[in-house]
């Protein structure tokens, strides 16, 4: 890591962990050459004729698959590792939606039932009449549904503009069940079956909409049955909110099952009792990753730190238990626990690391499990030895759903996004981005999501942030309202002191990028504003892209009709025909496109001139007399 990070905190944790000869991300990464045949995309390892390296001297692998070939396939795995991801979480919810709906999960029970009966609607099933869990089972089940069913459409795609349906209805891309566009996706990219790269790319876009306006969705909506519809609320970010006084607890992974549990159980009387007991002031609990995004939105959990701050974490020396589930948890946990008392704790049956402690999680004893876990971590707090905590954190304000972006913006009685499309088309707000991703072990880091973000709102562009991505601006403090007045354009700037919101809405975790489908979608439902999501003035980023869930996101986006710009290169270049399509001729096809640029300031240049090509389009480049929309026309967009 440079000196002279923007990322201070990180630079010192990482170079005391240097010193004492604890290896982490940063070190390792230096070390590590990347393969360039494999950054290229032109690694096959497909069958046992090879592994194939795709250079000019051999432009095919021995069965003949060109590069244009293995890029495609290459690249459609990664859509199906990312949704498989998304969509096994989301799974799980589901089931412990039903299972808490027939009092077998007993320690979870329906926080929101105006979310369930609106998911309810949208399945089609009847509200009327019905006892909440006979509902909630209903749900539960049409919902696992989802994943299983073999023929038909998707239940949600129906929340997408008419037009957007009709255009994936004509590409052939509507998944069908979740499961079977995963499975078909990989069996797609065996040897030996999809070998024309186009089929490939659209094939894999009707997988990763099975994630996007599938399992993701899903996920999103039942967490907030179970766990409630994010509100705005204030909180704290970075490392520097861990305590010495208090027993750490830190959360990572997604999964919320588990971490809205275990921030239940530390604020239990008796478990407060026994930390005090052991010596400490009290339960702290913190999260890394996206379960702290889970339980910051929900809860106001404060987040210690993103995807590359989890074992600088442990080199606090005061984390007493780490505990994870699934998703972006780092092999090398507990190795640097080795060094500290820090109990690293597995918890997802899929999940184990050998050296962690394995406490399997299950939804039917949650409480008694999450009990255990905490306990564990009160009994280590006596066992900390060098404790070196920073002192920084910083204020910030998320829980922007849907939901409540729709509130803010109109009233209990009207809520709509009128305000935001008035404000849109009269130029005050230049355009809506969706600026999500992860980190990567960078010689300063936060700084490409930070100077980015700052750009696009200095541009009167409002900002939609999720997953680490919203961890690294809320460090630097892009979170809260303040922000508006110190870096936001003079438009966007009123917009936000009157309304009273930050330039840069955290909107949740990497399953939530769904919610920014659905506040795109009701950008164009509230009308004024083209007739489908590619006609708005929005587009999409995704720097230090890190996971293949990342990749998922990035095409179910472009798929729906964003041009979404990731940040570094995306592992196709060695195919210059696959790039092209992505990069220019699959806006023919669905409106959005792939983009990539390598610095922040390209990165936004990109952006801004999309917006402003997509403004020029709707005619709202220059002062002009807005359309109202009347009810009949509203309903012919009906989303
Ligand atoms: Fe090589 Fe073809 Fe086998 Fe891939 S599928 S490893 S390109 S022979
Ligand atoms: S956790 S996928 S590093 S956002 Fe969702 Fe962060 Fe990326 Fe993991």
């Amino acid at each position: 890591m440079a000196e002279g990070s923007i990322d201070k905190t990180s630079q010192d944790l990482a170079k005391k962990a240097e010193e004492k000869g604890i290896s982490t991300a940063y070190k390792r990464r230096e070390q590590m050459k990347a393969c360039p045949i494999g950054a290229q995309g032109m690694c096959c390892k497909h069958c046992n004729m090879g592994p194939c390296r795709i250079t000019p001297k051999n432009p095919t692998g021995i069965c003949g698959a060109t590069g244009d070939t293995i890029a495609a396939r290459n690249f459609a795995r990664m859509v199906a590792a990312g949704t498989a991801a998304h969509s096994d979480h989301s799974r799980e919810v589901a089931l412990t939606l039903l299972h808490a709906a027939r009092g077998e999960a007993k320690d979870y029970e329906v926080k929101d039932e105006k979310k369930l009966a609106k998911v309810a609607t949208d399945f089609g099933i009847e509200t009327r009449g019905k006892e909440t869990n006979k509902l909630a089972e209903e749900v539960a089940q049409a919902a696992l549904t989802q994943f299983t069913q073999q023929e038909g459409e998707l239940a949600f795609i129906k929340r997408a503009p008419k037009k957007r349906q009709e255009i994936w209805k004509k590409l052939g891309i509507i998944p069908r069940g979740i499961d079977r566009e995963i499975v078909e996706l990989i069996h797609r990219t065996t040897i030996g079956v999809d070998q024309d790269m186009e089929s490939l790319i659209l094939s894999s876009m009707r997988t990763s909409l099975a994630n996007g306006w599938g399992s993701s969705m899903l996920a999103t909506d039942i967490q907030d049955i179970l766990f409630g519809t994010p509100k705005p609320l204030k909180s704290k970010v970075n490392l520097g909110v861990l305590k010495d006084d208090q027993v750490n607890i830190v959360v990572h992974g997604h999964n919320p099952l588990l971490s809205d549990m275990v921030a239940t159980i530390s604020e239990e009387k008796d478990m407060i009792e026994k930390a005090k007991k052991k010596g400490a002031k009290g339960i702290n609990l913190a999260g890394i990753c996206c379960t702290a995004n889970e339980i910051l939105m929900r809860r106001g959990v404060p987040i210690a730190g993103h995807f590359q701050q989890q074992e600088l974490a442990i080199t606090t020396g005061a984390v007493d238990a780490m505990v994870v589930d699934v998703q972006c948890v780092m092999n090398s946990l507990p190795d640097v626990a080795k060094c500290f008392h820090t109990e690293v704790i597995t918890t997802a049956p899929q999940a184990e690391i050998r050296g962690a402690t394995h406490i399997p999680f299950d939804e039917h004893k949650a409480k008694d499990i999450a009990r255990q876990i905490v306990e564990k971590a009160i009994n280590n707090y006596s066992n900390r030895k060098d404790v070196n905590i920073p002192k920084d954190s910083t204020d910030l304000v998320a829980g922007f759903s849907h939901e409540a972006i729709n509130y803010m913006l109109g009233g209990s009685f009207r809520s709509s996004y009128r305000p935001l499309n008035d404000n849109i088309m009269n130029g005050r707000i230049q355009g809506v981005a969706g600026v999500v991703g992860c980190n990567l072990p960078v010689e300063n880091p936060d700084e490409m999501h930070v100077e980015l973000v700052k750009e696009l709102i200095g541009n009167d562009v409002l900002v939609i942030q999720s997953g680490c991505s919203a961890i690294a601006c809320a460090k630097h403090g892009l979170l809260t309202p303040e922000a508006a007045s110190k870096y936001a354009g003079p438009g966007l700037k009123e917009v936000c002191e009157a309304v009273g919101i930050p330039p840069v809405l955290h909107t949740g975790a990497c399953v939530d990028n769904s919610r920014i489908l659905i506040e795109a979608a009701s950008i164009v439902k509230e009308g004024g504003l083209g007739e489908d999501i590619s006609d708005v003035p929005a587009a999409g980023a995704c720097p230090e892209w890190m996971s293949e869930k990342a990749i998922a996101i990035g095409q179910y986006f472009v798929a729906s009709g964003v041009y979404t710009v990731f940040s570094p290169e995306i592992q196709i270049q060695g195919s210059p025909n696959l790039e092209k399509f992505l990069f220019q001729e699959v806006e023919k096809l669905t409106g959005g496109k792939w983009d990539v640029a390598l610095t922040s300031k390209d990165i936004a240049a990109k952006m801004i001139d999309h917006i402003k090509k997509k403004r020029k389009a709707l005619g709202i480049d220059k002062e002009k007399e807005r359309v109202l929309y009347d009810m009949a026309m509203r309903r012919e967009l009906e989303v």
